[in-house]
């Protein structure tokens, strides 16, 4: 077993024991958190964070708690940008949607419900009483809540929304340039990638030179994401992606591969990996599991 699919296997593990129990957490909305978390995502940013912190040498373990919810996060943005309010899809990880099967109101609760539990979670895990993992812990809470807060995907989502929904205040729909594409998608999606990095760098007791390489090279790896999978939207097929393939460009949305083509998207994916792989060498971790992540992000197919 390669190194990512046995990290894989391990976050596997640790999200089928994630959620609070039933009574505690009435049965209902445990059944509709799992169908989404437990439906098959590649587990990338999980995976990142983990590697992340073996990057700086540190105890892989230690991070578990924040790459889960980190992937607990993921979900729950998936479910909201899924709701007919948002991007309206009916299709999601080779599933029919959360609120397709359970409703709009419990999937509305099913993501309040993996959002919030991902801080309880990262709060209580790993338990210990050493301050300087505290410490290690309260950062990466203020990294996680940043990035997917209102300055994150919150942020990146609302300008997505804004670009082509009228505000209630009657603003007219704002159609993005190339500049508000690329500010769009580092807090959409680029931000929750990069924080995964930094947590599992933090977690994994790396020093201050070397968190800000694995930073950076994360929100390289984040734009990496985001150009292939605009290239997926155009050359991918829905039951390979797991979820509607060609709606961006359906829907008239300027994507990496409409703006710039997909040959060229294709460089550019690529240079966001050399770009990451000296940024990492400056710092002395330019380790190969951590750039073997990278290179899954721009050779995947789904
Ligand atoms: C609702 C606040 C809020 C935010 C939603 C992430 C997001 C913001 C929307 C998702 C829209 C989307 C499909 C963007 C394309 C990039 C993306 C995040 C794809 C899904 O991530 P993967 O490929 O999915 O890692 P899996 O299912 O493998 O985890």
């Amino acid at each position: 077993m390669d190194y990512i699919d046995a990290r894989r296997a391990e976050v596997e593990r640790a999200l089928e024991a994630i959620l609070p129990p039933v009574p505690e957490c009435p049965q209902v909305v445990h059944d509709a958190m799992s169908y989404s978390l437990h439906a098959g995502g590649k587990r990338l940013r999980p995976i990142l964070c983990l590697a992340s912190a073996d990057a700086v040498g540190g105890d892989r373990a230690m991070a578990m708690p924040a790459a889960c919810a980190i992937e607990l996060i993921h979900t729950y943005s998936l479910i909201h940008d899924d709701l007919p309010a948002m991007d309206n899809d009916t299709m999601r990880r080779g599933r029919p949607t959360l609120h397709v099967v359970a409703g709009e109101g419990m999937a509305i609760l099913a993501g309040d419900g993996l959002l919030t539990h991902a801080f309880a979670h990262v709060a209580s895990e790993p338990r210990s009483t050493d301050p300087v993992l505290i410490a290690h812990k309260l950062e990466v809470i203020r990294i996680i809540a940043e990035a997917a807060g209102p300055i994150g995907m919150v942020g990146g989502q609302a300008i997505d929304l804004a670009s082509v929904t009228p505000t209630p205040r009657g603003h007219r729909p704002r159609p993005l340039d190339e500049q508000g594409v690329r500010t769009m998608h580092r807090k959409k999606t680029g931000a929750l990638l990069r924080a995964s990095g930094r947590a599992g760098a933090v977690m994994g007791g790396g020093s201050p030179t070397q968190i800000a390489a694995i930073d950076d090279a994360s929100g390289e790896f984040g734009l990496a994401f985001q150009i292939v999978d605009d290239i997926l939207d155009v050359e991918g097929v829905s039951a390979d992606l797991g979820k509607t393939a060609g709606k961006d460009a359906a829907s008239g949305k300027p994507t990496y591969s409409s703006l710039y083509g997909v040959e060229t998207s294709r460089r550019m994916a690529r240079e966001c990996l050399e770009r990451a792989e000296s940024r990492l060498a400056a710092a002395g971790v330019a380790d190969p599991r951590l750039l073997g992540i990278g290179r899954w992000i721009v050779e995947r197919s789904n």
